[in-house]
């Protein structure tokens, strides 16, 4: 009686801390990476070669956002052993401790990243990520859809009444608060609490007036693919898979200026198999694997050599490769904002979708 207690006793606190860890990381197994990643983000054939090439097993969830992401790696709940955030989450995360110091010794491939994509602000060293795509943020419109009278080259069309129902705005605070902040002629790094209140305003005016017909992440491709919508907020990466499934979308970078983006690859604090980790990241820095990749899932590669053997209608793609007076020009890239602002984006945003 006494031997069966315990046995319920033990089952339920296995049944509790498996419902508790959060995540697939169920095993002890050596031969395994929990990778946590955006959708669409990876192409699945390289998943399958570097298990056959290492015997090492890739399980992967996936998040639609940084901000997703940190709050599951944060909580602790569960153990992850790669993720790939973007530049401003690098620098919160290693602020705060939340990451891994990388050993180089295990990326000899690192070499191939390009120089203009290594030792940037937010990780001075690379000593926390390993550059993985890069991007703009633009506006998709279906040209089927405008006016054929408009100039589609402003932040302004986000406002534009013709529109309503009409614009898919990302279900991501900074996205959306930087169009609304260079619109009003702010920065998107602003840390005035008076300009994210203005800027807060203008969304909440954007969805009142009916001109958004949905906070999307990854089902604006499908949305834009499928015309449901006449405009929308994207990253370049799913801009040009877009623009290869419908020729009727164009993507403008505004002419006010826009966000230049880097995600990297990042190892959790206590990630249970870090040395799996560095592998697979060697792994995609391998020349022929980063432009297989890049290729599939559409988004820019900062290795160097990767882009030499990818296909010359894609290195001259200006959605993915845009001129590099604008970029310098007219982008800027987000910054770690320090925990008080950050909340002073993350209320605005939450007045915004709950408004
Ligand atoms: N579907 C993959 C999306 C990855 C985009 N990362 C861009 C983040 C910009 N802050």
């Amino acid at each position: 009686m006494r031997f069966k207690k315990t046995l319920s006793l033990l089952f339920a606190t296995f049944i509790i801390s498996s419902a508790l860890s959060g995540c697939t990381n169920k095993s002890n197994d050596s031969n395994i990476l929990y990778l946590y990643n955006w959708g669409d983000y990876l192409d699945p054939d390289i998943k399958t070669q570097f298990e056959e090439e290492t015997g090492i097993k890739v399980v992967e969830d996936v998040y639609e956002t940084n901000e997703i992401m940190y709050q599951k790696i944060n909580n602790g709940s569960s153990k992850y052993d790669l993720i790939i955030p973007s530049e401003y989450m690098i620098q919160k995360m290693s602020r705060e401790g939340l990451l891994e110091e990388i050993n180089y010794d295990n990326i000899p491939n690192f070499e191939y990243i390009g120089d203009n994509y290594k030792n940037l602000p937010y990780d001075a060293n690379n000593t926390f990520s390993v550059p993985y795509m890069w991007g703009t943020v633009g506006i998709m419109y279906n040209t089927t859809l405008v006016d054929e009278d408009d100039v589609i080259d402003s932040w302004n069309v986000l406002w534009d009444p013709k529109y309503k129902n009409e614009i898919l705005m990302p279900d991501s605070v900074r996205e959306s608060m930087m169009a609304a902040l260079i619109k009003l002629g702010y920065s998107q790094n602003t840390t005035n609490l008076d300009q994210i209140a203005l800027a807060k305003e203008e969304l909440i005016k954007q969805k009142q007036q009916d001109l958004v017909r949905a906070y999307v992440v990854d089902e604006v491709k499908d949305a834009m693919i499928g015309g449901e919508a006449a405009i929308a907020v994207v990253w370049s990466g799913d801009a040009v898979i877009m623009q290869d499934e419908n020729e009727d979308l164009e993507y403008v970078l505004p002419k006010e200026g826009t966000n230049k983006w880097f995600d990297g690859l990042a190892i959790p604090k206590g990630a249970p198999h870090k040395e799996n980790a560095e592998k697979f990241i060697n792994f995609l820095c391998r020349p022929d694997i980063a432009a297989q990749n890049a290729d599939y899932i559409g988004y820019s590669t900062p290795n160097d050599a990767a882009y030499e053997l990818l296909d010359e209608e894609i290195q001259n793609n200006p959605t993915a490769y845009p001129d590099e007076d604008y970029l310098d020009n007219k982008c800027d890239v987000f910054v770690d904002l320090g925990i008080i602002i950050t909340n002073a984006y993350y209320d605005a945003w939450l007045e915004v979708k709950s408004n």
